[in-house]
Order: structure tokens, then C-alpha cells, then sequence
């Protein structure tokens, strides 16, 4: 089944924004595989956020990821990759739809409340940055076959 990485970002955490958002993909019907409260080190930042070290933002969010705890997440699902991205919403909350979890609860991109892997490359990556092995659980909900 596909996984995807997922995580609180620092504001929404001290926002209070964790039960409300596990809940959206608790209730969407996925499967959490794994989870944790941590803080992120600079090295860390540094390597999740690659792609974008050209760009003239990059300073800036290191500083913000890092800045607080984070809540890291594995969810897994049929197509989990793009349903939770359609889920988040556009990255500029301004942008984003009534309902995603940035629509309704973000205020500016630089603090965008959540995270979320664009593809399936970025999710093998950013799971095994984030999670070894042993922190994922294999388990199944088999009381009705169709639930994850
Ligand atoms: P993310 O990686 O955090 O899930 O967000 P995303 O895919 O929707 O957006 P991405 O293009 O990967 O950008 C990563 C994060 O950088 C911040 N950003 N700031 N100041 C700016 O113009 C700017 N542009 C992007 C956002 O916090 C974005 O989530
Ligand atoms: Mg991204």
C-alpha cells in the first residue's frame, strides 16, 4: 500500500492543530503507520528541504522548521501521496480551497501549517529521513476489509 510522510509544522503545533489534523485523515478513512513529536535539527532542514537551496526563501524556512517541534507522520492508503495533498491545499494559503487544512487554517506561506510529499520519490525519501524501520507499524484494521 502506498505511504506518504506527513508532518505538523512548528505553527501548527503550537497552534494546538495536531488532533485536528490527524483527525481529517483519520476520518478521510488512511491508515497511520507512524508518528512522533520531534524537533528537527539544522543538518536535518537542511537535507528535507533540499531542492529548494537555491531559492532566495530557503534561509528562512530552515529557520522556521526548526524553530519549534514538529509532528512527523507515515500514512498509508490507496493514493495517499496526492489525496493528502489535495487535502493540504495550495501551498499559499491565500490560494488555498475552503476545506484543506491550509484553506482553512493557514495564514502565510511561510507558515503553512503542514507538510506533505509531492510524489512518490519524495515520500521514500522524506520517510526514510525521518522514521527508521522499526517506528513503522504493519498492522491491519480487519474488522471491515474495505477500512485500511
Ligand atoms: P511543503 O514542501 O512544505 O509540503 O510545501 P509545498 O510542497 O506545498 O511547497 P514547496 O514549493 O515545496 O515549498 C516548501 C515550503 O517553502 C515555503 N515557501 N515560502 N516565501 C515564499 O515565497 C515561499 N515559497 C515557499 C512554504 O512554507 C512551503 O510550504
Ligand atoms: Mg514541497
Amino acid at each position: 500500500m502506498e505511504k506518504t510522510f506527513l508532518m505538523v509544522k512548528p505553527d501548527g503545533v503550537q497552534r494546538n492543530l495536531i488532533g485536528e489534523i490527524t483527525g481529517r485523515f483519520e476520518r478521510k478513512g488512511f491508515k497511520l503507520a507512524g508518528a512522533k513529536l520531534m524537533s528537527i535539527s539544522e543538518e536535518l532542514a537542511q537535507e528535507h528541504y533540499g531542492e529548494h537551496k537555491e531559492k532566495p526563501f530557503f534561509g528562512e524556512l530552515v529557520e522556521f522548521i526548526t524553530s519549534g517541534p514538529v509532528f512527523a507522520m507515515v500514512w498509508e492508503g490507496e493514493d495517499v501521496i496526492a489525496a493528502a495533498r489535495q487535502m493540504m491545499g495550495a501551498t499559499k494559503p491565500s490560494d488555498a480551497a475552503p476545506g484543506t487544512i491550509r484553506g482553512d487554517f493557514g495564514m502565510i506561506v511561510g507558515k503553512n501549517v503542514i507538510h506533505g510529499s509531492d510524489s512518490k520519490e519524495s515520500a521514500e525519501r522524506e520517510i526514510s529521513l525521518f522514521f527508521n524501520e522499526g517506528e513503522l507499524v504493519d498492522y491491519q484494521k480487519d474488522s471491515l476489509a474495505w477500512v485500511y
